[in-house]
């Protein structure tokens, strides 16, 4: 097996307590308040502390701890984590994909100088490290159907770029040194009441929004792309799972988690089964279609499966209801 049994990691084994002190960056984007609610139910809200650099909407100061953290700002975020004796740091702060190509500076800045500097904080302070990747790791000439876990990356966008960097750096820093360093590779994340804002698969969203609202969605992709998709509750779970793996499990520190794949046409024609009027057109939008065709259309999950019990719960049929059910129940 290739697991380090370093000094590191035997002294941080035997000091963690039980209950990890946790904090998330970039708290306020799709994920964070969501893992955060999961995390806060297993450890006590105390336990969990939100981040970000946006002003957080009454409902999220009242949910549990919230700070101001800015992951450009080391001397900040290592005075958090040594303040509140953090243990566990999950790094969502990141600029996706589409916004990412509209803003390559900033991608770089936030996606591989904030990278870096947590995971300095985190090697420093003996942190469990989180730190999201996803199919956008993947280019034109890794292998797309399916994608497995090791193979030819070479991603054309700035966030893949960022994201093989991630990862490739985790690893290195679990290697050499036992950084207790854990990634998954996600698919576009669904989710009905948080929103994503400036990836490729956003479209797989908006879709249920439209169909409840207005009954029309103009898509950005055409109607045969496929990529791989997963429910929040899924990603969430999976995250929570991979986190409490014991490291004895792990035969990889980045892993693949798969649930379902679909085109455009395809969950159209789902929601249609529950919203009949729904009208679909397309205008593809050049960069995010070449961001597209150049990701894998299904994910090789088996060693996520096999090392630490991956199952996704939601496919398309699960998903399309769930969704349309949640929009449908907060808009009365
Ligand atoms: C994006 O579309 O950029 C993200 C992702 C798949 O990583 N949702």
């Amino acid at each position: 097996s290739p697991r380090p049994t370093g000094r590191w990691t035997r002294q941080v084994a035997a000091t963690r307590p039980d209950r990890p002190r946790v904090l998330i960056t970039g708290g306020l984007g799709q994920l964070g308040s969501g893992l955060a609610e999961i995390l806060r139910q297993q450890y006590g809200k105390e336990n969990v502390i939100l981040s970000d650099i946006k002003k957080p909407s009454a409902h999220v100061l009242s949910s549990g701890p919230f700070v101001y953290a800015d992951v450009l700002d080391y001397k900040q975020l290592r005075e958090l984590i040594v303040n509140n004796g953090v243990t566990w740091l999950v790094h969502y702060s990141a600029l996706l994909s589409a916004v990412g190509e509209a803003n390559v500076a900033l991608a770089r800045k936030i996606n591989i100088t904030g990278l870096h500097n947590v995971l300095d904080l985190a090697l420093e302070n003996c942190l469990r490290i989180f730190v999201p990747s996803t199919i956008g790791a993947f280019g034109p000439s890794s292998p797309r159907d399916p994608a497995p876990d090791l193979c030819i990356q070479r991603p054309q966008t700035i966030y893949g770029v960022s994201k093989v960097h991630g990862e490739l750096m985790g690893e290195y820093l679990h290697h050499k040194y036992g950084l207790d360093f854990r990634c998954l590779r996600y698919p576009g994340v669904i989710s009905a009441h948080t929103h994503p804002g400036g990836g490729t698969t956003d479209y797989a969203i908006q879709i249920f929004h439209d169909a409840l609202s207005t009954g029309r969605h103009e898509c950005y992709l055409r109607p045969d792309t496929r990529l791989p998709m997963m429910h929040i509750a899924d990603c969430h779970r999976a995250t929570v799972e991979f986190m409490h793996a014991p490291q004895s499990w792990l035969s990889l520190r980045t892993y693949n988690i798969d649930a379902m794949s679909f085109t455009p046409e395809e969950v159209a024609d789902e929601i249609r089964k529950h919203v009949p009027q729904l009208r679909v057109t397309y205008k593809s939008d050049p960069v995010r279609q070449m961001i597209a065709d150049s990701w894998p259309v299904r994910f090789d999950d088996s060693n996520a499966r096999r090392d630490w019990g991956w199952t996704p719960v939601y496919g398309l049929e699960g998903l399309v209801s769930d969704m349309l059910h949640s929009i449908r129940e907060k808009r009365t």
